[in-house]
């Protein structure tokens, strides 16, 4: 069969930055069972509504896949509804995390025959096969759909993938690559930089976080990661990597064994990963420092016990410090993502954060919390009515840095305000501390990253907002 998988951007004219792994997965588990598979990858290849619908026709598929998380959903819906116009006969589905929490949504308004649950390698490969067959795909294991009568419903549940080192590794080949392959690492230094997927699942349950893969953790084998990096490193000449599993650092051995067969086999590459600061301990990360370890972002989120046990993140204030310092100590530059705005924050709760960024001598973006659907602060503000229009709520998701809903008892110029006083009083004292280093290596680390026009832009919305970029930690 021909398929078309179709990555929406995330706001036009954004660059490309973080490979659309899921969408990759799919496609090299479909070229693997047989079927011809191509990509539109709106974001990658910077491409119009208009062009992208025009890309997708002319290939005639006759399976089209949406992919992209919630924050893609205004440009999903408006790619749905005009490719069921352009190309009425293919059937149309769509995956990843936003589908997945939101089937009806996403089936009635991107007009969809079929949502693709979860983890989409086995599922789609199935769903394919069916429509190629004529088969009866409704009962497909991890399937949502629309029955005759209209009303949401669902086939069985898919089972996790257990091994994954049987999956194809993703087809980097079909989309734009070189889009996604960044030129300067963490620190903004020159190099080729694209990353790895190692595990999958988590086994916490903070109250903002949707975990797609569930609660059991699945990883790859060290061998498999690293032949990954291997294969990374030969065709498209990497010196960067790094891991953006919710849990990576959670099993001792796991992470070991990956720094030495690194050591072995792939010496003077360099790698970050994210990190929870309750997995970490000094040997272990002197060992990630001694295989090229360089950069690990924890999501620390609060430096507030209260809004801590709030978010159910089960670690304390003093655990995010000793784990700053062990990196720090073990030569790894370590970052922290913060948010504001969690159910009981006040006044006094954001102070806790501004004193802990200061003792632990770090800066960072605040955002806002938002309540992202398949989270339990979603359901709860849900049922409080906080949000009214789901589908105007997840059309302005993709403005990372917003207020979108305020589930504090402050009002919203409040809330805004406070954040803006707090990230200011954060990044000054951080500033501060070294101001002769610190200064010129933040403009010259952005205008690298960014461009001189990036720089002049976030430079323009930081002193409207008092926001950053934004970052994702376990
Ligand atoms: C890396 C990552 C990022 C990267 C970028 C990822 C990207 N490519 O756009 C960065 C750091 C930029 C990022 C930012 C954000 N992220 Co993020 N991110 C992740 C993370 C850690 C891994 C994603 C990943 O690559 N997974 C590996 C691949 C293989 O899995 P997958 O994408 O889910 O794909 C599988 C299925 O979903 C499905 N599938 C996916 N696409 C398709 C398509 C079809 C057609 C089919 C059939 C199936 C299918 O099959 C795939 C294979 O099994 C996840 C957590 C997680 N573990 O998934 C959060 C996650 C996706 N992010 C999340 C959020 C909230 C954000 C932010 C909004 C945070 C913020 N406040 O700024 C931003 C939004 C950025 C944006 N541009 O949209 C949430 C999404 C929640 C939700 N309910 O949708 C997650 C789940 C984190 C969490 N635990 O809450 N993120
Ligand atoms: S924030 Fe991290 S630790 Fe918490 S549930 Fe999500 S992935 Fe797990």
């Amino acid at each position: 069969m021909r398929v078309t998988l179709v990555y929406p951007p995330y706001g036009s004219g954004r660059r490309a930055r973080y490979f659309p792994f899921g969408l990759a997965y799919v496609a090299s588990s479909l070229v693997k069972g047989g079927h011809e598979v191509s990509v539109v990858d709106m974001e990658g290849s910077n491409l119009s509504m208009d062009s992208a619908v025009a890309a997708v026709a002319a290939g005639r598929p006759d399976v089209i896949g949406l992919g992209g998380m919630v924050t893609r959903f205004r440009f999903a819906k408006e790619l749905g509804r005009r490719l069921r116009e352009a190309v009425p006969d293919a059937f149309l589905m769509a995956g990843n995390s936003g589908a997945t929490t939101l089937p009806e949504t996403y089936l009635r308004s991107c007009s969809l025959d079929a949502v693709v649950l979860g983890e989409g390698e086995r599922t789609a490969l199935e769903l394919v096969d069916a429509v190629e067959s004529g088969a009866e795909w409704r009962g497909i294991p991890g399937v949502a759909f629309l029955s005759d009568a209209g009303s949401l419903a669902f086939s069985p549940q898919r089972e996790p993938v257990e091994n994954l080192d049987l999956l194809p590794r993703p087809a980097w080949d079909l989309f734009p690559i070189e889009s996604y392959i960044h030129s300067y690492d963490h620190r903004g230094r020159l190099t080729r930089h694209m990353e790895v997927v190692a595990s999958r699942g988590c086994p916490y349950e903070c109250v903002y976080c949707y975990r797609i893969y569930g609660r059991r953790v699945r990883r790859r084998s060290p061998e498999s990661i690293v032949s990954e990096i291997e294969e990374l490193v030969a065709r498209y000449r990497i010196r960067y990597t790094g891991f953006p599993d919710d849990l990576f650092t959670s099993d001792r051995s796991f992470v070991l064994e990956v720094c030495r067969l690194i050591r072995e086999r792939l010496p003077g590459l360099k790698w970050s990963c994210l990190g929870r600061v309750n997995t970490v301990d000094a040997a272990m990360l002197s060992e990630m420092k001694r295989s090229g370890c360089y950069w690990i972002s924890y999501g620390i989120e609060s430096g507030s016990p209260a809004m801590l046990e709030a978010m159910n993140r089960k670690v304390t204030p003093e655990q995010c410090l000793e784990a700053l310092k062990l990196t720090r100590k073990a030569g790894i530059h370590a970052e922290g993502s913060f948010m504001i705005g969690m159910y009981g924050e006040t006044r006094e709760t954001i102070e806790e954060t501004i004193a802990f960024c200061a003792r632990a001598d770090i800066t960072a973006p605040m955002l806002f919390v938002t309540p992202y659907p398949g989270t339990r602060i979603f359901e709860r503000a849900r049922a409080e009515g906080r949000i009214p229009d789901l589908e105007s709520f997840l059309s302005e998701m993709n403005s990372a840095g917003a207020l979108l809903v305020n589930l504090t008892d402050m009002t919203d110029e409040e809330l805004k305000a406070l954040r803006r006083h707090a990230q200011a009083r954060i990044g000054l004292n951080y500033l501060m501390r070294r101001p002769l280093t610190r200064i010129p290596v933040l403009i010259l680390k952005h205008l690298l990253l960014e461009g001189p026009v990036g720089l002049l832009r976030d430079l323009a919305a930081v002193l409207k907002s008092g926001g950053g970029r934004s970052t994702s930690g376990t």
